[in-house]
């Protein structure tokens, strides 16, 4: 069985026929922008500031360096950074090693890093030393990784600076129909699952986004969130930006102390944001004394954006909205630049492709009446088949080639699509995905714990937040179980922000767990 499910054949050939798929590679696909853009900047970082021919070198640089520390095409290699320009010559050094990058987020811990290695059997690791306070050279002691390359002072390992720089024998041929990175899916399982993405379909989908969303040699992309997400990676993000000659500002973080100077300085045009951070800046707007006027597009997406909130935008930041509402397993809907206001703030847009196939159906898969809520399935040239290494639950998360969004949307005439709500075991809170499963089981680990179920509450900033109903088997308290999942080495997105006690669990018809009468227990406590 391999290890990821490819795209049929003939759809396969109808990508490429329909000039979908173009064969480009990630290595290449560097080659040729640095080739139009050599001297514009690139990227900029607090430290740096590299153009296009700089940093183009240094891709090939870290290619020979990691080939030269035994790094083969096909390896895995998890890669956990925080927003620096080295990001890229990592990123794209591995993609001209023919390796495989798996992007980690920064506040990833032991569960879930030990995890990435495991699954994928990865042979290095790539980390900064320190970033927001944390030491990410302890962390790669305790997961063992084979390899450990770190950004900084490298302590036992090796440093990325020390990687060799004499360019040694050559550098692979990449095929781009092969796997190119793997991606993390939010989940909604005991385990996160991997989302295997090929160079011809996800370059696809940059393509196209950079256009949709009107990227140019002369535009700015501010990276406010963590860079390896799919959205600031993908939904034009940095790699529509490279695409279209654009120059990528990094922010360490998306708070207005941080990305309002850089928006002033850089003169941005664009960004993306989830809702609580377009919330905190839509406050900051009106007292801080930064220069946005370069701002022309604020991009939201990741989480429901209230319509509130979104009409907003216009009259108090002074650009444009665009919503986004994408999946790193594919699809992506943006609102078009020309869509008018009443669509931008009420719809999270269409999708990219004339081949994205969405299908809205019922609890027995039947299409709902046009315009009736449902769930969303898609599949089309840019949406992946199955997960990586996770053929019993690719079963249940795919039919018939179509991926089961777990979303509950509407869809307009006009072809826009309007989330209505969720049908997975995900709680959203803020953009940040939590697998109710995955930290159940952290949870049920406890020996003073005979049951555990995570729910989300309703919060004017996050849009959610999590509380775990527990019904104990021996005396302990919520902060000590929070101690526990932190000691776990839980990312401290996924810790619950309640626990509540309850002496047992309502059930439904079908013996399960209820959810929704503990959401309603809850709601009950509070009065
Ligand atoms: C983005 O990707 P993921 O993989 O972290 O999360 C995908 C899920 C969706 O299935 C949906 O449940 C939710 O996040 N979501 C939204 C949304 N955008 C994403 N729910 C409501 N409104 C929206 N605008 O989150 C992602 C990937 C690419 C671009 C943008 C977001």
């Amino acid at each position: 069985m391999s290890d990821w499910v490819p795209y049929p054949e003939d759809l396969a050939a109808r990508y490429r026929e329909r000039g979908y798929w173009t064969g480009e590679t990630f290595g290449a696909f560097l080659a040729d922008r640095a080739a139009k853009f050599a001297d514009q900047v690139a990227v900029v970082d607090d430290r740096q500031r590299w153009t296009y021919r700089e940093l183009d070198e240094r891709a090939t640089r870290m290619a020979h360096g990691f080939m030269a520390r035994g790094i083969s095409p096909g390896d895995r290699v998890v890669v956990q950074l925080p927003n620096v320009a080295e990001f890229f010559s990592v990123v794209f050094g591995l993609f001209r090693a023919g390796a495989v990058p798996v992007f980690a987020l920064p506040p990833h811990r032991f569960s879930e890093i030990s995890y990435f290695c495991s699954h994928t059997e990865a042979v290095a690791y790539v980390v900064a030393d320190r970033f927001g306070g944390f030491d990410y050279r302890t962390l790669a002691e305790q997961v063992g990784v084979r390899q450990v390359f770190v950004l900084g002072d490298p302590g036992r390992h090796t440093a990325l600076a020390d990687v060799p720089v004499d360019p040694a024998g050559e550098l692979p041929t990449v095929d781009s129909g092969a796997l190119a990175f793997l991606q993390l899916s939010g989940g909604s399982t005991g385990v996160p699952k991997l989302i295997p993405r090929i160079h011809d379909d996800y370059l696809y989908s940059v393509r196209e986004s950079a256009d949709i969303c009107g990227l140019g040699p002369s535009s700015v992309y501010l990276v406010a969130l963590p860079v390896a997400h799919n959205f600031p990676m993908s939904s034009p993000g940095v790699l529509g930006a490279l695409h279209a000659g654009s120059r990528i500002v990094l922010a360490s973080a998306p708070s207005p102390d941080v990305a309002f100077g850089l928006i002033q300085r850089e003169r941005v045009t664009i960004t993306g944001v989830v809702p609580p951070v377009a919330l905190l800046w839509l406050t900051a707007a009106a007292t801080r004394p930064e220069d946005l006027s370069s701002l022309e597009v604020l991009q939201v997406g990741g989480a429901k954006f209230a319509e509130e909130a979104a009409r907003r935008v216009g009259p108090e930041l002074g650009c444009a909205l665009q919503q986004v509402f994408g999946m790193a397993e594919g699809l992506v809907n943006y609102t078009r630049l020309d869509d008018p206001d009443d669509l931008v703030a009420i719809s999270q847009g269409r999708p990219i492709s004339p081949d994205d196939e969405l299908l809205v159906v019922d609890e027995d898969d039947r299409p709902v009446e046009p315009g009736e809520v449902g769930h969303l399935l898609t599949r089309g040239p840019y949406t992946i088949r199955g997960y990586y290494r996770a053929e019993d639950h690719n079963r249940v998360a795919f039919t018939d080639g179509y991926y089961r969004t777990g979303d509950l949307v509407r869809l307009l005439p006009s072809g826009h699509l309007v989330v209505e709500g969720r049908a997975k075991d995900q709680i959203n809170r803020g953009g940040e995905k939590v697998a109710a499963e995955e930290v159940e089981n952290h949870l049920i680990a406890h020996p003073a714990v005979h049951d555990a179920a995570l729910v989300a509450v309703p919060d004017a900033f996050l849009g959610e937040r999590t509380c775990a109903f527990v019904v104990a088997a021996a005396e302990i308290t919520g902060p000590q179980l929070r101690a526990f999942l932190r000691e776990r080495g839980l990312a401290a997105y996924k810790i619950p922000d309640r626990v509540e006690f309850v002496d047992e669990f309502p059930h439904t018809g079908v013996g399960k767990t209820s959810r929704r009468d503990l959401r309603a227990l809850l709601a009950a406590r509070e009065v």
